[in-house]
């Protein structure tokens, strides 16, 4: 296991400084299956790709059904299927990004394989991990998922709208999340909805501005 994650770690570092030289911000979007990460991705591409120039890669173990949903919105997506496989990896971040014209794309999401686990020991050579937790899955998974969360630089907690049909806490979810890691930004959305897209659409595009300031 040390050596896989050496050798990935490896190739991690050359794709974030291609990426830096071609001054493009990957985002590695990580969720358990179905907390709306696909959602979340048309709900944004809808309002920024005229503005902003996006591109995706879609991880998925079986199915391109996701990158389909994101066709309309006419931009550059590369669908990586790990037939089995429970995340993406370097390696195969690396091979795809010939797909793509980087001189011509700003943000590169990458929608990484429904899983809490392995996708956040793996380093793809992104800028920064997003996780997404929804509401239905439960107050908990932070503290019993701890790895995702002290990595990455934000959350978005979506299906917000569904909270009167749970007993979800939503203090006690930020206590746990900030107890790992007190610089995070929580952001709650409706994905469906649209309640909180405004405040995300916000809070990528200023992260946009201060890598390519940095
Ligand atoms: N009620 C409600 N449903 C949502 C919301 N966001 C997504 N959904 C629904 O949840 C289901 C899963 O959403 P997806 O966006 O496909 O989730 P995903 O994380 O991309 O799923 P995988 O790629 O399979 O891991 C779909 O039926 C969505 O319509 C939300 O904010 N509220
Ligand atoms: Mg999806
Ligand atoms: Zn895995």
């Amino acid at each position: 296991m040390k050596n896989i994650l050496d050798r990935n770690q490896n190739k991690a570092e050359e794709v974030r400084s291609l990426l830096r030289e071609k001054k493009v911000m990957m985002v590695n979007i990580i969720s358990s299956p179905g907390a709306g990460k696909t959602t979340l991705l048309e709900r944004t591409c809808e309002s920024l790709a005229d503005k902003i120039r996006i591109g995706v890669i879609e991880g998925d173990v079986a199915t391109d059904r996701d990158a389909r949903r994101l066709q309309k919105y006419d931009i550059p997506i590369v669908c990586i299927n790990t037939e089995g496989g429970c995340h993406l990896d370097s390696h195969s971040i690396s091979k795809v990004l010939g797909h793509f014209d980087l001189d011509h794309i700003d943000l590169l999401f990458v929608e990484n394989v429904g899983n809490l686990i392995c996708p956040s020991q793996f380093d793809l050579g992104e800028t920064f991990k997003l996780a997404v937790v929804s509401t239905t899955e439960g107050d908990d998974k932070p503290a019993k998922y701890p790895m995702l969360f002290t990595g990455a630089r934000a959350v978005i907690l979506n299906k917000t709208d569904l909270i009167p049909y749970t007993n979800f806490n939503a203090a006690s979810f930020e206590t746990d999340i900030v107890s790992l890691n007190p610089g995070i930004t929580i952001i709650k959305t409706s994905a469906t909805r649209g309640e909180g897209i405004d405040e995300w659409l916000g809070w990528i595009i200023t992260q946009l501005k201060s890598f390519n300031a940095s």
